[in-house]
């Protein structure tokens, strides 16, 4: 198949990987929170999922985990000594806190940055801006290695701005609120910012993560042109079922844009903004999803759409489904009424279970970009997957990665260890050099 300019860098899942509950408003986090994780077979299942897409002709990239546990936030906040006198301190005086340094949520790649290609831009470059994360704590310790490894594989093709870090309240939660349409790829888009709210409004019991103020800003600095830079907020009722971030309802490839009925907060602006595409975007394809036909708590329970929509040959299109899915019959009659009626031709399943069990389904595993030839050829290629590439990466987990994790086993020193000796092994494999903090000291 011709490279379309869609790419996908999955986030390889950390060794640490576990079920600590530590997202509020995240159902499936908050449900399995206490139970036992499998390292092992998360990691392989995201391996898995990446293999399906090369299969397409896609090319498939990943980021490296985050060195967790991060040692260095908890030096930050005063613990000292060493490796393990930190963990024991941090052990007995806040657990939660120590839980929090140990979180895998790099694996989240939709969370690690927003990205517009150079053809959207006025100055034709890339932007790419790494979410601050800051609405919840594991995940706000990301975003600096995120942008060091942001520079390392786009540094050359891209310019990489600064998280909006220093700002109260602004939360930014990357592309998992930011939906491109466009004819094709490589052709102009219109972007969507979707926000929760205001970072000044006042929310009662419901945490909206993403500010309108950023989700501006960004439209911004990447330069877009006012015209093509559209949004939309999200319904609240639809944050409360559990959709903490847009994309679990709501989904975009090309001009095929899906969204359920309560996905946003004002139907007036929603129209205008389907009337803008419908203009502008050569065979925009919308689908509604009724609340009679799915409700809410289906679409959320189900993650029919947290799934990965892709261009595969003859400009059909692929979705890459959560195999939860196949349990709803309502979705399931779905997907063969849009199969018929859509340029949705093919249905595929993954098992991400161990990722989806915290949250994550197929579209939060991934960070999508669009790039043409030549800049697909300044990308680091070693952050490239090869079928070698990803046999090796097999054998590197299966060598190191535990396949029963407890919060509680979060506690045990060897465990630190274990988790930056398969990181160490990686970078060598990868031939990185030393890029955590570890690594450096
Ligand atoms: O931020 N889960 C992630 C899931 C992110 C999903 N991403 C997208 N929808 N794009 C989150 O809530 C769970 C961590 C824990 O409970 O240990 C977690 O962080």
């Amino acid at each position: 198949m011709t490279f379309s300019g869609e790419i996908n860098f999955d986030g390889l899942i950390g060794p640490t990987h576990n079920y600590a509950g530590l997202s509020q408003g995240n159902l499936a986090s908050q449900k399995h929170f206490n139970k036992t994780s499998n390292p092992q077979a998360a990691a392989l299942q995201g391996l898995d999922k990446m293999r399906l897409i090369m299969d397409q002709g896609i090319p498939q990239g990943f980021f490296l985990p985050h060195e967790r546990p991060h040692l260095k936030t908890l030096r930050v906040l005063g613990f000292d000594g060493t490796d393990e006198e930190i963990i024991n301190r941090a052990a007995k005086q806040n657990p939660i806190l120590l839980k929090n340094v140990y979180s895998a949520s790099s694996m989240w790649a939709a969370n690690a940055a927003t990205f517009s290609p150079s053809i959207d831009s006025f100055d034709q470059n890339i932007h790419i801006t790494p979410a601050n994360l800051n609405t919840m704590f594991h995940r706000s310790i990301e975003h600096e290695f995120t942008k060091a490894q942001l520079e390392l594989i786009f540094g050359d093709v891209a310019e990489v701005h600064d998280p909006f870090i220093n700002i109260s309240g602004y939360g930014d939660e990357g592309a998992a609120n930011h939906l491109r349409l466009c004819e094709q790829h490589l052709k102009p888009g219109f972007q969507i910012f979707v926000y929760g709210s205001s970072a000044f409004e006042v929310h009662q019991g419901m945490i909206a993560r993403q500010a309108e103020e950023i989700s501006k800003a960004i439209s911004v600095t990447h330069q877009l042109d006012p015209d093509r830079a559209l949004f939309l907020k999200q319904n609240e009722q639809a944050i409360s079922a559990g959709s903490f971030h847009n994309d679990i309802v709501s989904l975009a490839n090309e001009e095929v844009f899906i969204f359920h009925q309560e996905a946003f907060a004002d139907r007036i602006e929603l129209e205008r903004i389907l009337h803008h595409l419908k203009d502008h975007v050569k065979g925009f394809h919308p689908i509604e999803i009724f609340s009679e036909d799915i409700s809410l708590d289906d679409l959320v329970s189900s993650y029919l759409l947290n799934s990965q929509l892709i261009t595969v040959k003859n400009n059909e299109m692929m979705m890459l489904l959560p195999k939860e899915v196949q349990n709803h019959s309502n979705c399931m009659r779905w997907l063969e009424e849009i199969k018929s009626s859509s340029p949705i031709k093919h249905i595929e399943f993954v098992d991400i279970l161990q990722s989806m069990m915290n949250g994550g389904g197929p579209a939060c595993l991934r960070f999508k970009i669009t790039v043409n030839n030549d800049e697909l050829n300044q990308i680091n290629e070693k952050f490239l997957l090869t079928p070698k590439k990803l046999m090796d990466l097999r054998a590197l987990v299966t060598k190191h990665y535990r396949d029963k994790l407890n919060p509680a086993d979060l506690l045990d020193n060897n465990l630190v260890q274990e988790s930056y000796r398969f990181l160490d092994e990686l970078t060598q494999l990868l031939d990185l050099g030393n890029v955590y903090d570890f690594q450096k000291l």
